[in-house]
């Protein structure tokens, strides 16, 4: 590898760490780094702000001054091309005199889409495309399926014992895990927009769902998927007008139901729910997407993480383990699965192992 190149994925690899620092506080606009450097020192570095705006590139040319010229930008996205509240960031680039830009994806929003990259090339910067673009796709993937596919990117987080279970037959279920795996759990709501759960976890736990134990610049929407709109008004329902709360329901869900969620605050998405007795998990994450939600955790419970599981929805598993043994009697942490042969079971591949207090965390990405 020459040495160019090898400083070129140095410094995006500086860019990338940037940017994930963003993840959960920039929805529905993506979390991009941004490191301009000239003659081998950092002059400028920026991350999209949380809220969106303003850009990563905007932060590191204000931070940069005349220090930018002749310098190269390193970017975790395509420079937007289009005129939102400010100037193109490709047009920002080319005037702050930047020479040359390294850049790890194309920006798919049709608005780009190429025409950042483009623009920059026509007033004689020298562009870079696709270092580390495997990285950027994948901390930038839910910026990516929301624009490509439409859904949010699913974390789905587990937590249970030895043996797969999350409590015990009478229920009892405070607390399997430690306090330290509760305190990453809270976390990782941080880097996600929504933080997700199914009705009977509303019935049975009263979640708040919300970050605590740290400030954060932006909390996390807290969604719940129920066909019957069936739900205490507990504490999501207390807290609605502080955090947001957003109730993914059947269009059949009785009417004083979505009056006591209308007076508390809560946010309704009714969606046709025909078959079977609960929300179509696809049809709830693609309404999710329309509310500009690109990073959704999953917190259960286990009909809901079954059903995602099911329809081929989990990106990433998050499995916190416990050295607790329920035996055959704890409840199990995923509902039915309807797998018979072992072709056709959910199959992940382990990205991270490392143990958080007495417990493991065990990160699973697609196979
Ligand atoms: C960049 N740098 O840091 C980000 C970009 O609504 P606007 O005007 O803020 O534009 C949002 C779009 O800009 C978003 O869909 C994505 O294409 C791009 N985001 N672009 O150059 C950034 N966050
Ligand atoms: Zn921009």
């Amino acid at each position: 590898m020459t040495g160019a190149a090898s400083d070129d994925l140095r410094w995006m690899d500086v860019a990338l760490a940037l940017g994930r620092r963003g993840l959960g506080q920039t929805a529905p606009n993506p979390a991009v780094g941004c490191v301009i450097v000239r003659e081998g020192r950092v002059v400028g570095r920026g991350r999209t702000a949380p809220g969106g705006r303003p850009h990563a590139e905007r932060v590191a040319l204000d931070l940069a001054g005349a220090a930018a010229r002749g310098g190269t930008a390193y970017v975790t996205l395509e420079p937007c091309a289009h005129r939102g509240a400010t100037a193109p960031c490709a047009d920002a680039l080319i005037e702050a005199g930047i020479a040359r830009c390294v850049l790890a994806l194309r920006d798919p929003d049709p608005r780009v889409d190429g025409a950042g990259a483009a623009r920059m090339r026509a007033a004689g910067i020298e562009v870079v495309e696709g270092v580390r673009a495997g990285r950027a796709a994948r901390d930038q993937a839910g910026f990516l399926l929301s624009r490509t596919e439409g859904r949010p990117f699913v974390t789905l987080k587990l937590a249970a014992t030895l043996d797969g279970r999350i409590a015990t037959a009478t229920g009892e279920s405070r607390w399997i895990t430690s306090t330290e795996a509760r305190r990453l759990v809270h976390a990782e709501r941080a880097r996600h927009d929504a933080v997700l759960v199914g009705a009977g976890t509303v019935r049975a736990d009263d979640p708040d769902l919300s970050v605590r134990g740290f400030p954060v610049p932006r909390q996390p929407v807290r969604a719940v998927l129920s066909r019957r709109l069936d739900l205490p008004l507990g504490r999501l329902a207390a807290t609605a007008r502080e955090v947001p709360v957003i109730l993914v329901h059947g269009e059949g869900a009785p009417g004083d139901a979505r009056t006591a969620w209308d007076a508390a605050g809560a946010e309704r998405i009714a969606i046709p729910s025909p078959r079977g007795r609960h929300v179509d998990p696809a049809a709830a994450l693609r309404a999710l997407a329309g509310r500009g939600v690109t990073r959704v955790l999953c917190e259960g419970g286990g009909t809901l993480a079954a059903a995602l599981l099911q329809a081929g929805l989990a990106d990433e598993l998050l499995v916190f383990g416990a050295g607790v043994a329920l035996g055959a009697e704890g409840r199990p942490m995923l509902g039915a699965l309807g797998v018979d042969a072992l072709a056709d079971a959910p199959r992940f591949a382990l990205r991270e192992l490392r143990p958080v207090g007495p417990d493991t965390l065990a990160r699973w990405g697609r196979a």
